[in-house]
């Protein structure tokens, strides 16, 4: 085996140790985690802003956000009265369990009910690294091309749900619908998917629900 290809299982396998305590750590405080990568600009940071402006009253969340440089995302997530940790990554094109680790210092793991982390985008290096969640979402919006998901399989392959952002843009594409969700299902047959725009609003009442069906209802204050 190449030396490199050695480093690189190294790196991984230490990756996967990590993350399985973060798991351990999660089970036992109770704390569901969602890992969201996309392609810069798909709509990451614009979902969860949305989502915490609806979600921030019922739940305690807390959001990591993963970024090469700035803090533009973690201020737009203040901005929502959310705990935020911005996590820079520097050149590494990706985030990793040990990041995670670090980052929980921020946060008052007995409070949280769920934490939502934003990866850094890109369709490539986030999907070798698990960070110890629950739920791996993809999104795609509808400017990208809908073959996507066969230029970048593993980022599919390993995702739960694949949310279909900025439907609102769809008549001024040739993207089609029918055909990611055909990609993504021919790689991931498992795959759930949702359809959204954070411009209208669409869809985005269904990816609430999506996200309180796996947090225990003894842990929601709705009524
Ligand atoms: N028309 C339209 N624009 C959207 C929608 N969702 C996000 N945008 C816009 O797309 C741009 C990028 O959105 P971000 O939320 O910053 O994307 P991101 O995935 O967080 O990007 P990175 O963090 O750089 O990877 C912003 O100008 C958003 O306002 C949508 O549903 N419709
Ligand atoms: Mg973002």
């Amino acid at each position: 085996v190449p030396e490199n290809i050695k480093l690189e299982q190294k790196i991984l396998s230490r990756n996967d140790i990590i993350a399985g305590e973060l798991r351990e750590l999660f089970r036992r405080e109770g704390i569901k985690v969602i890992n969201m990568v996309s392609s810069p600009g798909s709509g990451k940071t614009a979902l969860l802003e949305k989502t915490l402006e609806d979600l921030g009253r019922d739940l305690s969340i807390a959001v990591i956000e993963g970024d090469l440089r700035t803090e533009n995302d973690a201020k737009r997530i203040a901005a929502t009265g959310v705990p935020v940790h911005q996590i820079n990554t520097g050149s590494a094109c990706h985030l990793e369990a040990d990041m995670i680790r670090k980052s929980l210092d921020h946060f008052n793991l007995k409070d949280l009910d769920l934490i939502i982390i934003e990866n850094v985008g890109n369709l490539v290096c986030p999907s070798a690294f698990d960070l110890g969640e629950d739920l791996r979402v993809v999104l795609i919006s509808v400017t990208e091309g809908d073959d996507k998901p066969l230029k970048y399989p593993a980022m599919f392959h390993r995702a739960d749900l694949m949310v279909i952002n900025k439907l609102d843009l769809l008549e001024q594409t040739d993207f089609s619908v029918d055909a990611v969700i055909g990609n993504a299902r021919s790689l991931n047959p498992r795959i759930e998917v949702l359809q959204t725009s954070c411009r209208t609003g669409a869809g985005l009442e269904g990816w609430n629900r999506y996200i309180l069906s796996f947090i225990p209802q003894s842990r929601q204050r709705i009524v």
